[in-house]
């Protein structure tokens, strides 16, 4: 299902209340001085704002010091060694749990997503929790053509391991997850801890029974000068991807009559 905010009532003053059942974790590696820029912005529309600096080195955490200072809403948790984004997400997403946390807005670090939306995905969470809220990115003339085609042929193994129950992007990280699902898909399985979250975690929700929703949302990718940075390695991060992928076929394969009841019943709704 694909829908447009327009349509979502949105809360009251989302950045002053704390909110009871939804947070946004940030996953940070070695972010630059985006970092900074992108809580500051996730604090304009959202209470509280957590970050999990997975052990980065280039002191891009120094200056959050500062901020947190001044703001108890943000916290901030260091891992000591360098874990992976789905692993930085789940030491977040246990201590969301632990404090009654419902759902989870994950966004990158380094400035690329629209914090503007958080309010608005967090509504639209809020009234559909047994939905995934996921971001569908909405390129501009700055994204390279070699990530932008990756995604398709990514997105079109997603739609055959969940039987084309909805088109979501498979890659894009702002999206809004449950938490508790999140973190016992992530215990019963060993891999998702770097790259290759965020596109099994959808799968395996969506075989839990979330119902995918796509919200488009603007991506922007910066350059080096412009203080952008990635960690994606194209050779490392795809092999990565595409043992995921084989991972989930097989993963379908083996409990298919399981899966084309789920489908059948999904679109039943
Ligand atoms: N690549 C990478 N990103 C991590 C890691 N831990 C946390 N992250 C965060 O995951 C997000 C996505 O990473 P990024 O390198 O920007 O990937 P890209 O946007 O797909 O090029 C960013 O917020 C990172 O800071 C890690 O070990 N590796
Ligand atoms: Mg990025």
């Amino acid at each position: 299902m694909d829908i447009s905010l327009a349509t979502v009532a949105l809360p009251d003053d989302p950045a002053e209340a704390g909110h009871p059942t939804h947070l946004v974790l940030i996953p940070s590696y070695n972010s630059g001085p985006k970092l900074i820029e992108t809580v500051r912005a996730a604090r304009r529309h959202w209470t509280p704002v957590w970050v999990v600096i997975d052990g980065s080195t280039d002191q891009s955490d120094a200056a959050l010091d500062r901020l947190t200072a001044d703001d108890d809403a943000i916290r901030v948790f260091v891992l000591p060694k360098n874990a992976g984004k789905g692993a930085a997400i789940l030491h977040g997403v246990r201590v969301a749990e632990r404090e009654g946390y419902s759902h989870v807005l994950t966004m990158d670090a380094d400035g690329q997503h629209p914090a503007e939306l958080i309010p608005g995905f967090m509504a639209l969470s809020a009234a559909n929790p047994k939905s995934l809220i996921l971001g569908d990115p909405v390129f501009d003339d700055t994204a390279p053509l070699v990530r932008v085609l990756g995604r398709k042929l990514s997105n079109w193994w997603t739609d055959v391991e969940t039987l084309w129950t909805g088109r979501f992007d498979s890659l894009f990280g702002f999206r809004v997850y449950p938490v508790s699902a999140l973190r016992e898909v992530m215990d019963r399985h060993r891999w998702m801890r770097r790259f290759d979250f965020d596109a099994e975690a959808a799968v395996r929700l969506v075989w839990r029974g979330y119902r995918p929703i796509s919200v488009a949302a603007p991506v922007r990718y910066f350059r080096p000068s412009e203080g952008g940075v990635s960690h994606f390695h194209y050779v490392r991060d795809n092999v990565l991807l595409s043992w995921m992928h084989l991972r989930l076929v097989a993963a379908l394969l083996a409990g298919l009559p399981r899966h084309l009841v789920r489908r059948l019943r999904s679109s039943r709704h």
